[in-house]
């Protein structure tokens, strides 16, 4: 039973039980919906990396911030982001995650349009290689969704990051039904929703719960849902800011399994602060897919021979493309 009439304050009281009532019922939601006892590896590429437009405070490839150590750098060819899928399918990935820098795909001349050409042969490459295709290219309009469709697309990546009401404290270029509108864009067209946000910048419980009553509203509910931590990177309006606990990771996770029986749970950035015992009760509490390769975009991930050494420890096993 899906339910789509969360209220924050529901979502605010799971995240504040003890720990184990919050386990416990988490992991009941999971053994129910999530049978297969499955983690999906999905793998990450920036196609695009810097210069972003956009402002938003967490991010190492915003213009806005100077002295974070990204450089601008032109689109990747379709030759090279198919070769690192290949790799990544090698590695045990099912998932190719593509993202890039922008507000929204360029568009309107033919150098803009050759860009947005080249993104749809990654797509039809990644899916010819037999593996499910990301990407997350900033707002789209119905006409880029309908294209990317076409091309085979499974998911398209856009997060929420925090609640409504805490949104203009982190990003200014943008509202949050800009954000919505691409969603609802995206579903229209037929792809696969990957939709969640970051915690630990600064936020209260409040605005977790209603980041997630927003998830969990939608329907359907996004297919995917990321849990990102903050990666504090210098240079950054957030780059000081304390990192988090991980039990906040678990008890979000929890909540999102909660409240999203049937989503794969994504444990996403952070997670090279976790150990592998805290990761480990985050897939207990529900969370059932990672970004799998040593680096995310910009910043490092875990060793891909330590996860699946984890996977492995916990006996469970790594999801194979449908
Ligand atoms: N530009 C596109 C957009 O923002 O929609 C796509 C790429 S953007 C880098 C993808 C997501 O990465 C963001 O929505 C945010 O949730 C996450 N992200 C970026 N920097 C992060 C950081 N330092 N820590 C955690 N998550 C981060
Ligand atoms: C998501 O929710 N997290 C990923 C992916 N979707 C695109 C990105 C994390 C980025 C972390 C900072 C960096 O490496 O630049
Ligand atoms: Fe640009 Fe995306 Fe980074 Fe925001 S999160 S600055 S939109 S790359």
């Amino acid at each position: 039973m899906t339910r789509h009439n969360w209220t924050t304050v529901e979502i605010q009281t799971l995240l504040e039980k003890p720990l184990f009532e919050l386990l416990y019922e988490a992991h009941a939601v999971h053994r129910a919906h999530q049978p297969e006892n499955s983690i999906q590896l999905a793998s990450l590429l920036s196609i695009k990396t810097g210069g972003c437009p956009e402002d938003c405070k967490y991010c190492p490839q915003s213009a806005h911030f100077k002295e974070t150590g990204v450089e601008k750098e032109p689109l990747l060819s379709v030759d090279t982001v198919l070769k690192e899928a290949a790799l990544a399918k090698a590695n045990g990935a099912s998932r190719f995650c593509m993202g890039a820098s922008w507000r929204q795909p360029p568009e309107g001349t033919h150098k803009a349009d050759a860009q947005f050409q080249s993104v749809l042969e990654m797509v039809k490459g990644v899916r010819q290689m037999g593996m499910e295709a990301c990407v997350t290219l900033g707002m789209i309009n119905e006409n880029q969704a309908e294209q990317l469709k076409e091309a085979g697309l499974t998911a398209y990546n856009h997060n929420l990051d925090t609640s409504p009401e805490y949104y203009a404290d982190i990003i200014t270029t943008r509202t949050y039904q800009d954000r919505l509108n691409t969603i609802q864009n995206v579903r229209k067209a037929g792809v696969e929703v990957c939709c969640g946000g970051i915690i630990g910048m600064g936020e209260s419980v409040i605005d977790r719960a209603a980041m997630l009553a927003v998830l969990a509203n939608m329907t359907p509910q996004p297919e995917s849902v990321p849990i990102n931590a903050l990666v504090p990177v210098s240079g950054t309006p957030l780059g000081n800011v304390q990192k988090i606990d991980a039990l906040e990771l678990v008890r979000m996770c929890a909540a999102a399994r909660i409240t999203m029986p049937k989503t794969r749970v994504r444990l996403s950035a952070g997670r090279l602060e976790l150990s592998r015992e805290a990761q480990i009760l985050c897939f207990f509490a529900g969370a059932n897919s990672i970004f799998y390769g040593e680096k995310l975009l910009t910043t490092g991930n875990n060793e891909t021979q330590a996860d699946l050494a984890m996977i492995a420890a916990i006996g469970a096993k790594v999801m194979e493309v449908a």
